[in-house]
């Protein structure tokens, strides 16, 4: 860690707090003489080119400072030597944020006007990107949200994974592949035109939203998943990550709920920036958004799970077959609403 350190020019006396919780890369809260800063580590198993990361913030960052001057948008800050990735002995890399002052930043969403300001900051994201070429940005993690892959993937751990956690997992088992019906929508919609292909953030939970002290979203964070992609990713993982008032690591399924007060919020904020920018059959998707996501994080989770831990890890034994077992839960009950949902999504989107 100091030479990662004495690469960004720190001196010895700066301190180092981790900070976050998120699965992937690690990241610390950094105190310096020379300001505070948010310093990462990226998953080099999971982000095998970092350098097609830091170009696509490059393009982003460049195309929002042309057009949108007083748009709030971290940039890298630089090593001695110029680099925005700093590469460490042991092959992993590294970047350098800006600590944002008075920035708050949540990691559950407890009310609903915070889940309309960060539907609102990722709406905003899109539509400030809407005519920039989203195909220029490199996919950074190739076939990220490709749901037909990973069931694919959930396929083969069903053939190839520990047959002991296969048969633990029977009943999460049959109630996903009961639902293959949601592949199938997501299949029609690679060969709609009605869909667009946009500038898509691709990890929209409410901890890459930061807020200011008054609880307005300031702007949106963690950009490595940034890429082309389909507007029910960010919808969905905000229904995902929003809607229930317990997250993915609950273990107990009765205390998993649908919150329909944020849901509509999510509806309204994202709406409020986006309604000029969808088109007809992308405002009628906001339920299958929700859909979409689950689905696939929980067959993301199984997946996981039947082969071993060997993607998300775990820190106690069955870890990812309670993950599975949540998000298969709250699946089930948006699809339960979803009847409702539809109408109310409808009544929103008449509104604009
Ligand atoms: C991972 O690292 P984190 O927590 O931001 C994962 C997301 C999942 C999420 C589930 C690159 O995100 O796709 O939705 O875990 N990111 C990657 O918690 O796989
Ligand atoms: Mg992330």
């Amino acid at each position: 860690m100091n030479e990662v350190l004495s690469a960004y020019g720190f001196s010895a006396n700066t301190s180092l707090t981790p900070h976050g919780n998120g699965l992937i890369n690690r990241t610390w809260l950094v105190r310096s003489d020379k300001g505070t800063y948010i310093l990462q580590q990226l998953n080099r198993h999971v982000f095998a080119r970092p350098q097609l990361i830091a170009d696509n913030i490059e393009m982003v960052g460049r195309y929002l400072a042309a057009h949108y001057p007083t748009t709030i948008f971290p940039r890298p800050v630089r090593s001695l030597a110029g680099q925005t990735l700093v590469d460490a002995d042991d092959k992993s890399h590294y970047r350098l944020y800006p600590y944002i002052e008075n920035s708050v930043s949540v990691d559950l969403a407890d009310t609903p006007r915070q889940a309309f300001e960060a539907a609102r900051q990722f709406g905003g994201f899109t539509r400030m990107l809407s005519d920039f070429p989203a195909e220029r940005l490199h996919e950074t993690l190739p076939d990220f949200h490709d749901l037909s892959l990973r069931c694919r993937s959930f396929s083969e751990s069903l053939q190839n994974g520990s047959a002991q956690r296969i048969n633990k997992a029977a009943p999460l088992i049959d109630y996903l592949q009961s639902q293959n019906r949601i592949v199938a929508q997501y299949e029609s919609i690679l060969v709609d035109p009605g869909f667009k292909r946009r500038v898509t953030h691709h990890d929209t939970k409410i901890s890459n939203v930061l807020f200011d002290k008054q609880g307005n979203g300031i702007c949106v964070i963690d950009l490595d998943t940034v890429m082309p992609g389909y507007f029910i990713s960010d919808v969905g993982d905000m229904f995902r990550t929003y809607l229930s008032p317990v997250t993915e690591e609950e273990q107990d399924i009765d205390r998993i709920q649908i919150r329909q007060e944020y849901f509509e919020a999510i509806v309204k904020g994202y709406l409020l920036e986006m309604h000029e920018v969808l088109t007809p059959a992308e405002k009628e998707a906001f339920v299958y958004a929700g859909e979409f996501m689950l689905y696939m994080q929980a067959i993301r989770f199984l997946t996981d799970y039947l082969n071993n831990d060997i993607y998300y890890g775990r820190r106690y034994e069955d870890h990812n077959f309670v993950r599975a077992r949540n998000q298969t839960t709250l699946l089930q009950r948006f699809q339960q609403r979803s009847p409702l949902f539809r109408k109310i999504a409808a009544a929103i989107s008449g509104q604009f």
